[in-house]
């Protein structure tokens, strides 16, 4: 940005003069963390190392503020373009120390990708998987996706679809991408709307051919979603299906797991367990929600549920599972906060959430379940999520170079009061996320 804000947030100087006056307390708190661990037979540097060197993706979608069908009600400084985008994930990795890459969302994010490549470049970042959508008609499209898109019943529809998604895969091959997020809002809201078996098949050519397309290092991540925009059947409609589109394209079709695409109360960390088994679990969209696909900052209504979901990973890392490199990713909505500190706050969740899994005595627990010693074998899981594993999260910060407190850094920095400087309101409520 040639016209830099006064105080800038990710001036390395900012924040190590932030830092300052935190280090005393913190280094107190990592000591003591440090001996409780170590009276348990935890050592504590593997575990900081382990969250220094853990990342995920924000969404490109996520920095703007989100809205419902009813409104929008959009903050100072929203990002007007994707560059701007751009700048607010500067923000939010130099602060968590823990996103160095942003998915894109195409057409929403289009531009020249030379340009988006080395302004991310500029500012130490990569792109992650890129996100097609055939879920909008857009301005000038030929045909229109009311009725579905790689499932729709007229071939030419069909044709679009996979068209504009091998459109994405180039993008991305010039933006350094190495995968595709394919989520289809495809449905029906009435029985008898949709042939069910009839449009899986139609999903599996159209997919079938995108998956042809796809250069030989990348993935194609298949999304599933149990309802919404469609009220009634969705084609991708949960993670037997993505499964076994998966396992019938080929080995580099890999499920994710968006969390809110679940019906309440779903055992989410048993798909993520089965999906493991398969060889299938290609990343997660985080968020938490209460109800529906809510797009809540990830830990914030269901921590426990979180934990659950790395402890599935970590103990599938300590059972030495092979190729297990899910894409982790960020996939919320920022209807009431401002965007930048939710998405470094839900960053910091996750981290939360992994360090307290690398703490589960996995012997002991193994040892409680094969002896039925159900009490201490839940008490295993509970002792570690119980565990404040604060200091590890704010000394893998600091060691990484960002914020001790990354909000209190962001809300002393001047970045929003100069972006609604830089950046004129966007007219009026519209409603959508974009
Ligand atoms: C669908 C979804 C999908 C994105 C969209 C923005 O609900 O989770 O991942 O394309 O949100
Ligand atoms: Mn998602």
């Amino acid at each position: 940005m040639n016209d830099a804000p006064a105080v800038n947030p990710h001036d390395p100087n900012f924040i190590s003069r932030c830092n300052a006056p935190l280090r005393g307390a913190l280094e107190a708190d990592y000591e003591t963390l440090a001996r409780q661990l170590l009276r348990r037979g935890l050592k504590i540097e593997p575990v900081t190392r382990a969250v220094a060197e853990f990342q995920v993706a924000i969404p490109s979608w996520g920095v703007g503020t989100g809205g419902t069908r009813f409104a929008r009600f959009p903050g100072p400084g929203e990002p007007r373009d994707v560059f701007d985008k751009l700048e607010d994930c500067a923000v939010i990795h130099a602060l968590s120390g823990a996103t160095p890459t942003v998915s894109l969302h195409l057409p929403w994010d289009q531009a020249e990708p030379r340009a988006l490549r080395e302004r991310a470049r500029e500012l130490g970042l990569k792109f992650a998987a890129v996100n097609s959508n055939t879920f909008q008609d857009q301005r000038g499209q030929a045909l229109s996706y009311k009725f579905g898109s790689l499932t729709h019943t007229d071939p030419a529809v069909r044709e679009q679809a996979v068209a504009h998604n091998i459109g994405c895969i180039r993008i991305g091959e010039e933006l350094g991408s190495k995968a595709l997020t394919l989520w289809i809002a495809d449905g029906a809201n009435f029985p008898g709307q949709q042939h069910l078996a009839g449009a899986f098949e139609r999903y599996l050519e159209s997919a079938a051919r995108i998956y042809a397309a796809l250069p030989e290092d990348w993935q194609l991540l298949i999304e599933h979603k149990m309802y919404e925009p469609a009220f009634y059947a969705t084609v991708i409609q949960d993670w037997g299906s993505s499964l076994m589109v998966a396992q019938s394209l080929g080995t580099r079709a890999l499920c994710l797991v968006d969390l809110g695409h679940h019906a309440p109360h779903v055992n989410i960390e048993m798909i993520v367990a089965r999906l493991i088994h398969a060889g299938r679990l290609g990343g997660f969209h985080f968020n938490d929600s209460k109800y529906g696909d809510d797009d809540l900052d990830a830990g914030s209504i269901d921590p426990y549920r979180l934990f659950l979901i790395f402890n599935e990973l970590v103990d599938a890392a300590w059972r030495r599972v092979s190729a297990l490199q899910p894409a982790h990713m960020l996939d919320q909505s920022h209807n009431v906060t401002d965007p930048i500190e939710s998405l470094i706050s839900s960053a910091i969740e996750l981290q939360r959430a992994y360090a307290q899994a690398l703490l589960v005595d996995r012997a002991q627990l193994a040892d409680c379940q094969q002896r039925n010693d159900v009490l201490m074998a839940a008490q295993a899981l509970k002792h570690a999520f119980t565990t404040d594993v604060t200091p590890i999260l704010a000394r893998a910060r600091l060691e990484g170079g960002a914020a001790i407190d990354p909000i209190g850094v962001y809300r002393a920095s001047t970045y929003r009061t100069e972006c609604a400087k830089l950046r004129p309101v966007s007219a009026g409520t519209r409603s959508g996320i974009v």
